[in-house]
């Protein structure tokens, strides 16, 4: 049985999109997982198929309807989890997409407009799922950026290395930085461990980059890796 997506939306030409590309693509042809979108528009009841009307209370933009979302999500497979793309829910991590990808699968409501009616995300008990502090003109990139960090999760899809590298970021750090041949290129050197042969002071190289690297750019990665350190029963020599 393959991992199932299914993605509301009121842009179904957006899907598969980039996913039918890539490891993504070849997975999805291989029926690994399936994508069936759902076209919100089909479940308006008025003959001008309306899906959004005004906020009540004044101000811009419009809201998806409850009844209509509701109706488009009652069509929805119901073992499925599911979650509106909002740039109010909660941030996205990599915990949560194993745990997703670890499942039969996901239902994801693409928000447009200025939001969907409350109503029906609690009345649905919809999770909220944010991929980033910034704003989307609607959550079908978010659907997208959601399904391709699943999919690679799925067995079958990426090599062994690949996930080894995953428990690498679950580790709680930025990873090292990477190089290839040419080992000068425009007088740049290739740093001289990586061509020593000595494995153990590659992985010490990597690892004090990787913890270089995420105390520069990620002080709440970093502070909480820290802590979490902390926990260790026989704690390693630690730089702060
Ligand atoms: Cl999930 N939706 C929208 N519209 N904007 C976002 C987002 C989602 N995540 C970050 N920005």
């Amino acid at each position: 049985m393959s991992w199932r997506a299914v993605v509301l939306t009121l842009f179904p030409d957006m899907f598969p999109g980039p996913l039918a590309l890539s490891l993504a693509g070849r997975a999805l042809a291989d029926g690994v997982w399936a994508l069936r979108t759902i076209d919100i528009r089909d479940f308006a009841t008025d003959r001008h198929r309306s899906v959004d009307d005004v906020p009540f209370g004044g101000g811009a933009g419009m809201v998806l309807r409850p009844d209509v979302v509701d109706a488009a999500l009652a069509a929805a497979d119901p073992d499925l989890p599911a979650i509106c793309l909002t740039p109010r829910g909660a941030p996205l991590t990599q915990a949560r997409v194993r745990d997703l990808a670890a499942g039969p699968g996901v239902a994801l409501l693409c928000g447009r407009y200025e939001g969907v009616d409350q109503r029906v995300i609690e009345a649905r008990g919809l999770e909220q799922v944010s991929v980033g502090d910034y704003v989307l003109s609607g959550g079908e990139p978010a659907a997208l950026v959601l399904l391709d960090a699943a999919v690679r999760l799925l067995p079958g899809v990426m090599g062994a290395a690949a996930s080894a590298e995953d428990d690498s970021f679950s580790a709680g750090l930025l990873e090292y930085p990477h190089y290839t041949r040419p080992a000068e290129w425009q007088g740049r050197a290739v740093p001289p461990v990586l061509l020593s042969g000595n494995h153990a002071a590659i992985a010490a190289w990597r690892q004090e980059e990787a913890e270089r690297i995420t105390r520069e750019r990620r002080p709440d990665l970093w502070a909480a890796y820290r802590a979490g350190a902390d926990r260790l029963p026989a704690p390693a020599a630690r730089r702060n």
